[in-house]
Order: C-alpha cells, then structure tokens, then sequence
C-alpha cells in the first residue's frame, strides 16, 4: 500500500477493507425496488459495511426479494411509490440523523440530484457538489480517480478548482496526503483556443501559490502523458505526477464520461463512485453498472462516510 512513503492504493478490494474494519454506517436508498440495487445492498449488509433503509414501493421490494431469494428480514422499509418522494424522504433521513449515506435506487439521477441541491430540504455542505470514480485499471499500477464523470456539465475554472478539492478530500479521508492531480487537455502545451489547457496552467498556478492545497496539480497532460512515464519521457515531460497520477481533472462531463466508461466497459476496470461535497456521500450506479461496481461505491461511501 505504501510505495516511496506515500499510500497508494492498488486494489478497490483494499477500500472494502476499510469499510468493513468501520463501525457499519446507515445507508438510505431512494427507490429500492430494483434487484441490482437489492442484491448490492443486502450483500453489503451481510458484509457489515451498511445497515440499509429502503425508502420506496414496499410491494415492488417485497416481490423483488421473494422472487430472487432475497432476504429483507429486519431491514427497515419505508413505503413510497413515487420515485421523486422517494428521493425527499430519503434526504430527510440523512437529514434527521437517522442515515449518514445515500444512494440512488430506480430513480433517474437528475431528480435525485436536484433533491440533494435543494437550498432548504437538500444535503448541501461544499459550495459545489461534483461525481468522482475511483477506478482499478488492470493496465495502471494505482487506483486512479476521474472527475467529473456524472454530475457537472461545463465546469469553469472556478468549478473545477471546487472539483479537485473534492476529489482530493476523497484521498485524504483514506489516508493519502497529497494526490497527483492531472488536469487533461488534448495536448500538453498550453493552446489559446483550447480552455482546457487554459484551465491546466491556471490551476497549476493556484496549487503552486497556495491557493488549492493538498495535492500536487500539473497539467495540461494528453491522457497518455498523464498515466504513462514512458509517454510523458518521449515527449520530454519532466513532472512528478506524469505518468503517476492519482486523480484526472476532466475537461467537462462528456470528456470524463466517456473516459470513464471506456476503462470500465473496454479496459476491464471496476469503479466505485460517489458525488462528494454534499452533507454525505451519495451513491450514484446506474443500471449499467456490474454488481462489483454497485458494491465497491457502497463500501467507498462508507469507507469516506
Ligand atoms: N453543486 C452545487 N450546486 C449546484 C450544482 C452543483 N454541482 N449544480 C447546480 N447547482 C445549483 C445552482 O447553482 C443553482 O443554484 C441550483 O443548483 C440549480 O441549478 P441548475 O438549474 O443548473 O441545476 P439543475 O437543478 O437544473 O440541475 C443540476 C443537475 C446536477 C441535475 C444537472 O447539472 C445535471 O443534470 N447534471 C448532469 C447529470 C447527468 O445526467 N449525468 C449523467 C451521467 S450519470
């Protein structure tokens, strides 16, 4: 875990580690009638990780768990069948003490976010909320986290000074000082007409001033130059985070979605994902998601809840 005395993590396996040597935390899930969600979050269960709250129709999770050999038994259930309530009711309860996680059952995921930004009822703490992947690539020798691959569409510098800082609170709360943080661009030299590279140098400047504390930023870095040091040497690229990075800085949503799901779909990668920011983690799978993925995200928000 501990390579040239900093703590890298190599295996998601080791984030699950964590979760379950906590004390288990209480997870509220808006709209539990869905099996995958079901099967993920009574697993977890079993594995001491989480005690759920299943907030949604409790006919719908009743037959689900019957039909599948599910076992709901003790598991608190409360009943509501409209998908948006489902997500109120659910940040009351994180609201109330009552859980310190929330995740997204069979509810899209805007609904569920708007509910988290709402100014009054909502689970508003940072000044900006954003998704954060953290993914074991087979081919990359640390787990290394995208952001923002599911929450903000156009991120300015300002947003994105608010994204690396709650991508790095994700390292920091388990255990790592200062994260590498690589700010991608299609190029690594800074280029007028490209604000990605715009955005890189000005961030690295921040970090070097002062102003971003607690990692290490450089950029702009091409993909390749970010994860790989025989591509940044050919390129002539000298930086302690080329080739070793923690944590890439996305240039918008598309950019880092897409990244994202071609490790996960294409490169055999597991994620485990979260929305940082808010007054507790928010578990966001989609349907799409292996029951891997489903579990590992559980087992980081109770590990960073
Ligand atoms: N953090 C904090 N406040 C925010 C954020 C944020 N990330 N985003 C918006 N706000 C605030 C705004 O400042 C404003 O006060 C209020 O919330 C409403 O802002 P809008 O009108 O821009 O936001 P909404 O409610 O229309 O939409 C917010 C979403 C997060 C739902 C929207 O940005 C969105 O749909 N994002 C993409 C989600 C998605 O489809 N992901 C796909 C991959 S899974």
């Amino acid at each position: 875990m501990t390579g040239n005395g900093r703590k890298t993590f190599r295996h998601l396996s080791e984030i699950l580690e964590i979760a379950r040597n906590q004390k288990s935390k209480k997870l509220a899930v808006a709209a539990a009638e869905d099996l995958y969600v079901l099967q993920a979050v009574l697993y977890a269960n079993t594995e001491n990780i989480i005690d759920p709250i299943l907030v949604g129709d409790s006919d719908k999770i009743l037959e689900i768990c019957e039909e599948n050999e599910l076992d709901p038994e003790d598991i608190p259930l409360v009943d509501e069948k409209d998908p948006e309530k489902c997500c109120q009711l659910a940040i009351e309860l994180i609201r109330q003490g009552e859980a310190s996680l929330l995740m997204k059952g069979l509810v899209s995921t805007a609904p569920l976010l708007k509910a988290v930004l709402d100014k009054e009822k909502g689970l508003r703490k940072n000044e900006l909320l954003s998704h954060a992947a953290l993914i074991e690539v087979p081919a990359y020798h640390k787990l290394i986290a995208i952001t923002d691959a599911g929450m903000n569409v156009q991120p300015g510098l300002k947003e994105k000074v608010n994204i690396i800082e709650n991508a790095v609170e994700i390292y920091h709360r388990l255990g790592m000082e200062d994260p590498k943080v690589a700010v991608l661009g299609p190029v690594e030299k800074v280029n007028p007409k490209i604000q990605s590279t715009i955005d890189a140098r000005d961030l690295k400047k921040m970090n070097l001033d002062g102003k971003i504390e607690g990692c290490l930023i450089d950029g702009p870095f091409a993909i390749d130059n970010a994860v790989s040091k025989e591509a940044a040497l050919h390129k002539g690229i000298i930086s302690e985070v080329a080739g070793d990075a923690d944590i890439l800085l996305a240039p918008d949503l598309d950019s880092g979605n897409i990244l994202y799901k071609t490790l996960v779909f294409l490169a055999e990668s597991t994620s485990a994902a979260v929305v940082m920011g808010a007054s507790a983690p928010i578990v966001l799978t989609s349907r799409a998601d292996s029951e891997k993925t489903k579990l590992m995200s559980i087992a980081l928000a109770a590990a960073l809840g």
